[in-house]
């Protein structure tokens, strides 16, 4: 369902950045490389009624998921981002993605900065995030994104751990030699678990065999094969599989998501708002695959307390059908930088209902996160 009642508008008096450094409570390795810190851009965006909104920026240090990267987004979003919005003066947040529409590309650092905005907006008149966006569920269903391990053993051990604590859907990163010994001793010690698997872009078409042996494991889907622009050759590799292919990095946009599911090159999309622009972008993206009876689900980037409760909030839509990467903030902290981190109940994180993101700023964890900081006055 498109967004009915738009929120207030803003004056963006004052857009204050953050590098945050958080240590994570375990390594997390992917196809790409092993993190130990997350390292995220936090927004603070002040209005002229005194209101603060927070956006999180969920670029990672080294632009290795995607050609952004901290220190890239943080540069645009001081010199360019930032500056345009405080520029056009009073503006209802839903103009935001036109206002940056000349900025090409960006997407993590706009996202960052509509989420701020639109936080802002929402806790000045009182209502929610969840609401605004017209999600219907109150709690959500909490799948977990299990890393790359020392051996098949220690993932079915730390699998086991996730399923003892209640995640009802179990992902497992997968690349090139890491992949189907991996996955097969994970569905032998769980039969019955829903199962998917994601090599974030770590194949070309020629593994197709390989691929295809993963078609006997009853996967729900294989996510990102192949690179992001290899929209034909992911077309292809879907004719050669059983495995529903799942795209991630691939969908940037609506457009990217429509030329997607017309080639034939996804059956199932993740959803994540940092990767699309913003969560205005996400929820087009959500309508478009609700009307085409596409399967949608809420990826996740690691996010703190603030990009968790913007994603609860996302996943509660009727269109998230498959449960999305919201995990317990425990899954990935020790300390969040919100009060009230999100906890599991019975397998579900709950959608936070104050007003805003609905939830408050611990400033004392927060500045002991951080490691920059500049603040844009209008
Ligand atoms: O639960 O927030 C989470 C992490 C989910 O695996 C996850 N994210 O490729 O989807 C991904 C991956 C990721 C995380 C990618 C961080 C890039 C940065």
């Amino acid at each position: 369902m498109p967004i009915v009642t738009p929120a207030a508008a803003v004056t963006l008096d004052e857009i204050e950045m953050r590098v945050l450094q958080i240590p994570l409570v375990s390594p997390f390795t992917t196809s790409f490389g092993t993190e130990t810190v997350r390292e995220v851009i936090i927004v603070r965006a002040r209005t002229s009624d005194g209101v603060d909104g927070w956006g999180e920026i969920v670029t990672q240090n080294a632009p290795l998921y995607s050609s952004e990267y901290t220190q890239g987004a943080w540069d645009v979003a001081t010199r360019w981002l930032g500056p345009a919005l405080q520029q056009r003066g009073t503006f209802p947040p839903e103009e935001i993605p036109e206002i940056l529409e000349p900025f090409v590309g960006h997407r993590m650092a706009k996202a960052g900065l509509e989420l701020a905005a639109l936080d802002a907006a929402l806790r000045t008149e009182g209502r929610s995030f969840a609401s605004y966006l017209g999600a219907e569920r109150v709690m959500i269903p909490s799948g977990v994104s299990v890393g790359i391990q020392s051996d098949p053993a220690a993932l079915v051990e730390t699998v086991r751990g996730y399923l003892d604590e209640g995640y009802v859907r179990i992902k497992i990163k997968i690349r090139p030699g890491r992949d189907i010994d991996d996955t097969a001793a994970v569905r032998a010690a769980f039969p019955d678990i829903p199962l998917q698997v994601d090599a974030n872009s770590a194949y070309t078409l020629a593994d197709a065999d390989t691929l295809a042996q993963l078609d006997r494991f009853g996967l729900l889907l294989i996510e990102q094969p192949l690179q992001e622009d290899d929209i034909v050759d992911h077309a292809a590799l879907a004719q050669s599989l059983k495995t529903p292919i799942c795209l991630d990095e691939s969908i940037t946009s609506v457009k990217a998501a429509r030329d997607a599911l017309a080639l034939g090159s996804t059956t199932v999309i993740n959803v994540k708002a940092g990767r699309v622009g913003g969560y205005l972008e996400a929820v087009r993206i959500a309508d478009l695959c609700e009307g085409a009876g596409i399967p949608v689900w809420c990826g996740g980037m690691l996010e703190t307390g603030i990009g968790r409760a913007a994603n609860a909030a996302l996943a509660a839509l009727p269109a998230f059908t498959l449960p999305g990467d919201v995990s317990a903030s425990a899954r990935f902290y020790e300390r969040d930088i919100v009060t009230e981190p999100a906890v599991l109940e019975d397998g579900h994180v709950r959608v936070p209902t104050g007003p805003g993101l609905g939830v408050e700023i611990d400033a004392d964890a927060l500045d002991a996160f951080t490691v920059a900081r500049e603040a844009l006055r209008r």
